[in-house]
């Protein structure tokens, strides 16, 4: 009986160290990015074709002529060793030459302002095949005290060049904190409905 007992903590301890938190967001609404670098780098908007899910998604149109990075996640609350994986579909249909998408990230140290910046997490360098829509994926790991992450849609390579996005999904470690712009707007609105009411 004590065994039995054992085994069942044993297995909710490793339960519990396993638990993660997953966000969604297809940009079915009209929420865009968090924000971008460099400041009016890109111009994003909601778009109805292409879509790979539901009837919307995200197009990033490069203003800049350094990488636009438009943040279209950010996690915060993390320490040395979570894991934060963020995969979306992009879709561009210029198989070898921009315009070209690319799933980055870089750290963000202050959980008050999405803009705060602490080097770079790097990300995955494939561009896909530019042949239509093409599911990206990267996992972070968290080293070197960073407590925050925000999660990049880059647009390649020159003023003019337009890619979409669609349907990402983030899965972090249970404690953190995930904001797409879609709850993000949410807590924004519920924050001014509480001032409101006072
Ligand atoms: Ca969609």
């Amino acid at each position: 009986m004590r065994f039995v007992f054992v085994v069942l903590l044993l297995l909710m301890a490793t339960q519990m160290a396993s638990a993660d938190i997953t966000e969604t967001y297809g940009w079915e609404g009209t929420e865009t990015i968090l924000s971008m670098y460099p400041v009016d780098g890109l111009i994003a908007t909601i778009d109805t074709d292409p879509v790979h899910g539901g009837s919307q998604s995200l197009r990033l149109e490069r203003l800049s002529s350094s990488t636009p990075q438009g943040y279209v996640a950010w996690i915060v609350g993390l320490s040395d060793g979570d894991e934060v994986t963020c995969s979306f579909w992009r879709y561009d249909d210029t198989p070898g030459v921009a315009p070209s998408c690319r799933i980055w990230a870089h750290w963000n140290d202050d959980p008050g302002d999405v803009n705060g910046h602490a080097g770079s997490a790097s990300g995955n360098t494939d561009y896909g095949e530019g042949l239509g829509w093409d599911e990206v994926s990267w996992t972070w790991t968290v080293v070197e005290g960073h407590t925050g992450l925000v999660i990049e849609a880059r647009v390649y390579s020159n003023p003019g060049d337009i890619i979409w996005v669609d349907d990402m999904t983030v899965i972090a470690p249970d404690g953190a904190t995930i904001w797409t712009p879609g709850n993000l707007a949410l807590q924004n609105s519920t924050w001014a409905d509480i001032k409101a009411a006072f």
